[in-house]
């Protein structure tokens, strides 16, 4: 049975850092309600929570939480469900570069990309830059990340939840210009993705991340 929380969260569907949350929320099985935005009858009451305006957003009684790394802590911080967080220090280090790597580095030039998905009016010199950049930023996640079943220290930890919805966007960016096979080259991220992905946690995430995906693209 699910632990109950009372907690809600703001949640897109297709937003990769609301994916973040997901699996921690689905890994810990907590019963948290999840309001998929855009919706009339939330939007009022998000933007009062909101003043960064961003998804995810938790709501736990008088907390407001923003931003997916802080939600993620946050949750694993009140101790409910299984823990995300390796023991030792080296470990929960290196579970954070990852999660920091994605953050800082990955998901800035992926933005830009999945703002040129479109290849009418796509700016060439733009993608050229950013595909560059996403390319030197996942040689470093191919450094950190430990494999092949988990990103560190052999559990599923709060990197994982960072770097499933990374990867599963890196995949599905990469033919959209001209890269069919987006792991050449980074064999030991490969490998995780494929493994990870037999985690029933994890496919529950991707499922719902390449169903709102396709849905987008279908228009
Ligand atoms: N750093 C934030 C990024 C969140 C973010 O950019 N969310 C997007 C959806 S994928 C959003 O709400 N964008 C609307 C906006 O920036 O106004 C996090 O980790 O939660």
């Amino acid at each position: 049975m699910s632990i109950q929380t009372g907690m809600k969260m703001y949640n897109s569907q297709l937003s990769p850092f609301a994916a973040r949350c997901r699996m921690v929320i689905y890994a810990k099985d907590l019963d948290v309600w999840l309001i998929d935005l855009p919706d009339p009858a939330h939007e009022a009451e998000f933007t009062s929570l909101a003043p960064m305006g961003k998804i995810p957003l938790l709501v736990d009684g008088g907390t407001v939480v923003p931003e997916s790394d802080t939600i993620c802590e946050y949750l694993e911080d009140k101790g409910l469900g299984v823990s995300l967080r390796p023991d030792a220090p080296a470990d929960r280090a290196k579970m954070r570069l990852i999660g920091r790597i994605g953050d800082l580095y990955v998901m800035g030039p992926m933005g830009k990309l999945f703002g040129q998905i479109n290849p009418a009016g796509r700016d060439q010199q733009l993608v050229a830059k950013e595909l560059v950049e996403l390319r030197k930023a996942m040689g470093w996640l191919e450094h950190y990340i430990e494999g092949p079943d988990f990103a560190v220290a052999g559990q599923l930890t709060l990197a994982d939840c960072a770097l499933v919805p990374v990867l599963f966007f890196f995949r599905e960016i990469g033919p959209m210009f001209g890269q069919e096979q987006p792991f050449n080259g980074l064999p030991r991220t490969e490998a995780y993705y494929a493994a990870i992905g037999k985690n029933p946690v994890v496919a529950k995430v991707v499922a719902e991340l390449d169903e709102a995906l396709r849905r987008m693209m279908a228009g």
